[in-house]
């Protein structure tokens, strides 16, 4: 398969995937329209997507070793691990193979880690699949590839389940309902016009429109290095369908904001040829797990 028919692909799978988005997550129309009335952008595809990110089961045939393989296969490349203890979760970032693709944020649920019942729970529904399912998918084939990412993996799960989940893992609750579907994607701010080119200056801006931010650590997550700093809105709830016709508003996905500041060793380089080689890369644990909040009780029932 040639280079350019795997990036003709990969387009087809991360339009699919963004399309979804913003039909699930109002806040992404609401902020990208606002940026455009303001004259932060000309054009909507002017915007840097940093990253977009995934949620994932730990159990066999799933998880990241399953996940991974599509975007692999697209030519991105594994990066380092993140372990989050408290929440029971791992985690992997994924370089893409074009500067303007955005990296990847993958967690897996360390599911052996749970309690009998959540771990009871949850494999009654992950036992459907019994063979790695992205085995099976033509990986070239855009198409399919979008396809399954938005199809439901196992029976759709019920509210008691759903409920008994939240009680122990906020996490688990989320990925037996929304599945694969993208957690949320990340707008660049280091490139925008002065006033809008910081997350601090970002988070005004956007409190100005209306947009609420995840608190959890304080509204801007800062990394040691002070080379990479994060905010995210509150996760949109929607209105979900469970089984037996029961309905339930739960958290869906969310808006990430990153600033990448250029780091020391490229600090004389004109402003002008800086691109994205020259700025902090991956990702910072403690940011993160203030990050995943975003879809928890905690932040979207303030
Ligand atoms: C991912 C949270 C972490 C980041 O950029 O560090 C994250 C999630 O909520 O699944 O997005
Ligand atoms: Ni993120």
């Amino acid at each position: 398969m040639s280079h350019s028919h795997k990036f003709e692909t990969l387009d087809v799978v991360l339009n699919g995937l963004m399309r979804r988005y913003k039909e699930r997550v109002p806040d992404v129309s609401v902020i990208l329209n606002a940026m455009v009335a303001d004259g932060v952008v000309n054009n909507v595809d002017d915007i840097e997507n940093d990253h977009i990110a995934f949620r994932t089961m730990g159990v066999p045939n799933l998880g990241v070793r399953s996940f991974e393989k599509i975007f692999l296969h697209y030519g991105y490349e594994k990066r380092d691990h993140y372990f989050f203890e408290g929440k029971k979760l791992d985690a992997w970032w994924f370089s893409p193979p074009r500067e303007t693709d955005p990296r990847i944020f993958v967690s897996e649920l360390r599911v052996n880690d749970l309690s009998e019942e959540s771990q009871r729970i949850i494999t009654s529904y992950t036992n459907e699949v019994t063979t790695d399912p992205v085995d099976a998918l033509d990986l070239d084939n855009g198409v399919e590839v979008d396809a399954f990412l938005h199809r439901p993996l196992w029976r759709t799960p019920t509210v008691a389940d759903y409920q008994s989940l939240l009680h122990e893992s906020e996490y688990a609750a989320w990925v037996i309902y929304n599945r694969y579907y993208l957690n949320h994607f990340t707008i660049s701010v280091h490139n925008l016009p002065d006033g809008y080119n910081t997350v601090a200056a970002f988070n005004e801006f956007l409190e100005k429109n209306g947009i609420r931010l995840n608190t959890s650590g304080g509204k801007i997550k800062i990394s040691p290095d002070g080379g990479l700093l994060q905010s995210a809105t509150i996760a949109e709830m929607i209105h979900a369908e469970f089984a037996n016709g029961e309905h339930l508003e739960i958290s869906g996905s969310y808006v990430e904001f990153a600033e990448r500041k250029v780091l020391p060793h490229f600090q004389n380089i004109p402003p002008a040829e800086i691109t994205r080689r020259h700025r902090r890369d991956g990702f910072e644990a403690a940011n993160a797990d203030k990050i995943f909040e975003s879809t928890y009780t905690t932040q979207t029932r303030k």
